[in-house]
């Protein structure tokens, strides 16, 4: 039963994982393997952790024409008109290198480039999601990411999830690996024999796989090491307590540790949801999951007006935000921290997981309060630009000549000093 809570004090935070000593020790050990071996080290370990020997690593088109054949129509078309509002949504965040003129002859900007090669981890099992391959490869390619390889585990049968190669094909993305875990991104990092080093990491990925992605960050770039699954539904009594149970319910199923709260000042729709959640949960197919997540993670909170629930919103700063009020509109000036809002009983969470253009790669466990959805800036860098004009060397060098001097760099100071005394006399 989902318990309901009154809002002083009430937190969803969670304790990050950090994974035992054991786990952290096994993921140094396979780094370091892989660093020194090679292909033969991400084989051998292929084998012991996925039960498959692979005599080829890359997905073959053979494979691919497997796969197509596994899925329907139906789903094929839905992936590639999610992919055109996904590529249309992030094309709007694309910027442009600029520079700037001054009078006194100067030129100063900043050049914005993609970076070249991008490594994409898929999990496995039933966490392989067709939806995550598009979130994390298109604001790669509107990025202008010319190589994204992608990595996930095989099964047993040495296959990988049909749904996961059709969207990787939709988009372009050809260059596919059977590895995951460790392995994988070790390979990604240090490069093998058949995979090509990346410059960053981004994606999902099990205990394993985060550790190792904290573990070479430096080395590369990695996208955030997300956390379980959230939603917070702020309602009024206009609200439908159907809705909201189903809503609540689609975060739950994710994960046990998923968490799934209602922020309401009506004790009347607070009672109907509670019924309906038990209702909808008794045939659940992920029921079991969805059950503990509810149990352990989620909670109706009481409040004692709207303005006290955004306060309890803000201070979640939950992933994902539902905000199911008359005339949601007015409240979005106020609601300061969520990776994303969805606004009015039309936007379901899961409009947003799969199809509405938004990334559904957020930030989780608090972390909206500084942090942002994976965008296309993830993928793009910056170059400065300086063009230093004859005329602003000599009216401002003594400036830069005191404040090298400062610091005790006279090799600074003469570079600029030599250029003085030679353009003056
Ligand atoms: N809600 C998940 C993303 C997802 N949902 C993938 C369905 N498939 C991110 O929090
Ligand atoms: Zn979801």
């Amino acid at each position: 039963m989902i318990r309901i809570v009154e809002a002083n004090n009430f937190s969803t935070r969670r304790d990050v994982e950090n994974g035992t000593d054991m786990q952290r020790a096994a993921v140094l050990d396979i780094l370091a393997q892989v660093k020194q071996n090679g292909d033969q080290a991400v084989l051998d370990y292929t084998a012991r952790f996925d039960g498959i020997t692979l005599d080829r690593m890359r997905v073959s088109e053979a494979e691919f024409a497997e796969a197509e054949q596994n899925i329907s129509p139906e789903v094929r078309e839905a992936i590639e008109a999610a992919a055109i509002n996904i590529r249309d949504y992030h094309s709007r965040q694309m910027r442009q290198s600029w520079m700037t003129t001054k009078e006194s002859g100067t030129m100063l900007g900043q050049l914005i480039r993609p970076l070249q090669r991008v490594g994409l981890y898929v999990p496995g099992g039933t966490a392989a999601y067709p939806s995550s391959v598009l979130m994390n490869a298109i604001p790669a390619q509107v990025a202008g990411v010319e190589e994204i390889a992608m990595v996930t585990p095989p099964g047993k049968d040495g296959k990988v999830n049909p749904g996961v190669l059709v969207a990787a094909q939709t988009l372009g993305v050809t260059e596919i690996y059977k590895v995951g875990g460790a392995q994988a991104i070790a390979a990604l990092t240090y490069g093998t024999e058949t995979i090509k080093p990346v410059d960053k990491i981004v994606g999902p990925g099990n205990i394993y796989v985060a550790l190792a992605k904290r573990e070479v960050f430096g080395l590369v770039d990695i996208d955030m090491v997300a956390g379980p699954s959230e939603i917070v539904v702020l309602a009024d009594n206009t609200a439908n307590p159907g809705y909201v149970a189903a809503d609540l319910l689609s975060q739950a199923e994710h994960d046990a540790m998923a968490s799934s709260v209602l922020v309401t000042p009506s004790r009347t729709l607070a009672k109907a949801v509670q019924q309906e959640v038990e209702k909808q949960l008794a045939v659940l197919p992920r029921r079991e999951i969805a059950e503990k997540s509810i149990r352990d993670h989620g909670a109706i909170c009481i409040v004692d007006s709207l303005e006290q629930g955004i306060d309890v919103v803000n201070r979640l700063a939950p992933e994902h935000l539902e905000v199911v009020v008359e005339d949601a509109m007015e409240y979005v000036g106020k609601l300061k921290n969520a990776g994303a809002i969805f606004l009015g009983a039309y936007s379901s969470e899961p409009v947003g997981d799969y199809f509405a253009g938004p990334n559904h790669v957020l930030p989780t466990n608090g972390t909206a309060r500084f942090s942002s959805p994976l965008n296309v800036d993830d993928f793009l860098k910056k170059t400065s630009l300086i063009s230093y004009s004859r005329q602003d060397l000599l009216a401002n060098g003594q400036k830069i000549v005191a404040l090298a001097r400062q610091e005790g760099l006279e090799a600074h100071a003469r570079a600029i000093q030599m250029r003085l005394d030679n353009e003056q006399n």
